[in-house]
């Protein structure tokens, strides 16, 4: 019997970006801030579906293929810190309408296959550093990163040997 998997659907980066992102971390918080996010883990997540069956990942790839909707710019202009889930993340002060449709829809049909559902509601966002404890002193982003966005993907978490890597199982692309 096939295992189930722990997904969720997320907004990768263009490489560039991620590698200006992290040039930007480096410079702009301490070592000891919190544990870096590999450029390559860098995403922001539209839907976290937990642990989902095979079955259930087959409607779910059905459903997301049927999304009709164009692409739109993310720009990452704020940067936060979580305390509580000891987080620091980089987001966007204006949620452009395509993000909030797109998450909606997603979020709405993992509910409806009966999902795991996340009590957290959405605050779009891109983790930059993990397990900071204390508060750091957040730096306002050094500029705007603006982020086309036309397509977005299926991610299965691995966790093995003390890392955490994500690996990507789709892809749609944003047409109307
Ligand atoms: P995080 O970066 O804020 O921790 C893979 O783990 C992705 O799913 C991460 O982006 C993570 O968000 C998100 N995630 C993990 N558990 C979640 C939950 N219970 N609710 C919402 N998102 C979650």
């Amino acid at each position: 019997m096939s295992e189930s998997k722990q997904l969720f659907f997320a907004l990768s980066l263009p490489d560039e970006i991620q590698q200006q992102i992290i040039s930007w971390r480096a410079a702009s918080f301490a070592d000891g801030a919190g544990r870096p996010v590999a450029a390559a883990n860098l995403h922001l997540t539209l839907a976290f579906l937990g642990e989902v069956s095979p079955e259930k990942q087959r409607a779910l790839s059905a459903m997301a293929g049927r999304i009709r909707q164009p692409g739109f710019t993310l720009t990452l202009d704020d940067a936060g810190q979580w305390l509580r889930s000891r987080v620091v993340w980089l987001g966007t002060r204006q949620p452009p309408r395509g993000l909030l449709q797109l998450a909606n829809m997603l979020r709405a049909q993992a509910a409806r296959s009966g999902c795991y559902q996340s009590p957290r509601p959405f605050h779009p966002h891109i983790t930059l550093l993990r397990d900071a404890a204390s508060a750091v002193a957040i730096p306002p982003p050094g500029f705007r990163w603006s982020v086309p966005v036309s397509g977005f993907s299926l991610y299965q978490s691995h966790f093995a040997r003390g890392r955490t890597r994500y690996v990507q199982l789709e892809h749609w692309s944003l047409t109307e």
